[in-house]
């Protein structure tokens, strides 16, 4: 299996909720090796950017505002299989949906404030973690 990128962003909500620490331990234990993680405040223009795909879509200006709402912290993940295995991880986007043991599952409130991103393919794991780190802070 290659060796992919994703990107992981522990969202808003996670960050208020004090669980940084939690999630980011289920994600190591799952054999991701750490690139990169900062922690900022996204302004609505660079949220608004980074999810361009669903501008348009009912959810987005709320998805825009809760992206912005408070700090969040991009994390630049490789492995194998990194974006599949990442997204089994997470669950799906809706917690109600999400199985068992996932981190969604565990920690989320509902659709829009579902604690973690990933990275939907390959491609979008390599642009997406260019989004938030420049070559040098990738190690
Ligand atoms: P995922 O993050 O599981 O790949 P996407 O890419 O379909 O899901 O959606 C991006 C983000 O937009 C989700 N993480 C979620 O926060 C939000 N979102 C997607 N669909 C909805 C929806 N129907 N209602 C509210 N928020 C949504």
């Amino acid at each position: 299996m290659a060796v992919e990128r994703t990107l992981a962003i522990l969202k808003p909500d996670c960050v208020r909720k004090n669980l940084q620490g939690e999630v980011l331990a289920r994600i190591q234990k799952a054999g991701f090796n750490v690139l990169g993680l900062k922690q900022l405040r996204l302004t609505k223009e660079t949220a608004g950017a980074f999810y361009a795909v669903h501008k348009g879509r009912p959810f987005y200006d709320g998805l825009v505002e809760f992206m912005s709402s408070g700090p969040c912290v991009p994390i630049a993940l490789e492995k194998e299989n990194a974006v599949a295995d990442f997204r089994t991880l997470i669950g799906a986007t809706d917690p109600r949906e999400a199985a068992e043991g996932t981190i969604r599952k565990l920690f989320a409130d509902n659709k829009g404030e579902n604690i973690v991103h990933g990275s939907d393919s390959p491609e979008n794991g390599v642009i997406e973690v260019a989004f938030f780190f420049s070559g040098s802070e990738l190690v």
